[in-house]
């Protein structure tokens, strides 16, 4: 899943944040128009040559490509391992101002089973924090949630995708962004030890360690060494690989600060992408909802996953 030099598509919106995507770009949201987009994305001809796995959400997990097969089917036949999002989102916590904690552990043993059934290799969770909300409680709760995941999408051969995401929107610079993920990542994995997950047997999703999107920019060789020292203080070497979710960052950012990360000496994980919106946010744009365009969107599509993976080389 993150290594030879490829990474993964992260395509598992759920259905409210895609239909809001698509009407930002004008598109009319539908099951049937969700289904199109994520047809054009997994069959741009060639993807599997840069994405290893793609990340689904349960909708498009049970919906067929207009050639009949279903998307996990698919995906398999494609070279590309199918995934699955299980978390059900997100619900504020309390005594906790503008904290959340992810939902979505009830009933998750048999979805799980069930999505194994129809063929997913991998699973995903994300817990969301802000650089200023996530105390300590906060990084708790959440690394607390995801080690139960992780445990359970063990228990039923799924690779779960452990994706604890610290935003970077605001004007913090880059130390605040440290500080949370090294709090969010430290905690995280004493949940993961206490539950008994297996290390060797997960991929981690974090954020780069940036300054906020509205402070001003660092190089991305000096994002890069603030991402290596925090995940070299808190990721165990027995994780396999690591890959970067993108954040809002520019697809360009995005990538530059991978390919700084993949120079780094003597990193004990392979390092990918498992990026969404720097991967497909040309393609949704340039596709509007016309299937005529579904040429360019997926020329778009494949331009930046060649980019992501040629930045892990
Ligand atoms: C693709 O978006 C994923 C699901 O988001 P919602 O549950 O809010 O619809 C999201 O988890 C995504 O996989 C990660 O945030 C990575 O995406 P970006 O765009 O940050 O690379």
């Amino acid at each position: 899943m993150t290594g030879g030099g490829r990474g993964i598509l992260a395509a598992d919106e759920s259905v409210r944040t895609m239909s809001a995507r698509m009407k930002a770009e004008g598109v009319p949201a539908s099951e049937a128009a969700r289904r199109d987009y994520r047809e054009l994305l997994l069959t741009a001809g060639g993807l599997a040559e840069s994405v290893s796995g793609i990340i689904l959400c349960d909708e498009t997990f049970g919906q067929r490509l207009s050639d009949g097969r279903t998307f996990p089917e698919a995906a398999r036949e494609l070279g590309v391992l199918p995934g699955i999002k299980v978390d059900t989102g997100t619900t504020p916590l309390p005594g906790h101002d503008r904290a959340l904690v992810t939902e979505g552990l009830d009933g998750l043993g048999a979805r799980l089973a069930s999505y194994a059934e129809r063929g997913a290799a991998f699973a995903k969770w994300r817990a969301v924090f802000g650089v200023r909300s996530a105390d300590t409680y906060t990084a708790r709760a959440n690394g607390h949630t995801l080690a139960r995941y992780a445990a359970l999408c063990q228990q039923h051969g799924i690779v779960p995708i452990v994706e604890p995401e610290v935003l970077c929107d605001g004007d913090h610079g880059l130390p605040a962004c440290a500080e949370t993920t090294h709090r969010v990542l430290g905690r995280l994995f004493e949940e993961l030890d206490l539950a008994g997950v297996e290390l060797t047997g997960i991929v981690l999703k974090p954020n780069f360690v940036t300054p906020g999107l509205a402070a001003p920019a660092v190089a991305p060789s000096a994002v890069a060494a603030a991402t290596f020292e925090v995940l070299d203080g808190t990721v165990p070497p027995a994780v396999p690989g690591i890959a970067f979710l993108s954040g809002g960052h520019r697809t360009v950012d995005a990538c530059a600060f991978l390919r700084e990360l993949s120079a780094v000496p003597g990193r004990p994980w392979q390092v990918t992408f498992s990026f969404g919106r720097a991967l497909v946010s040309d393609a949704l744009h340039l596709w509007a909802g016309d299937a005529a365009n579904a040429p360019r969107a997926q020329e778009a599509l494949l331009r930046n996953c060649r980019e992501a993976a040629e930045a892990t080389r």
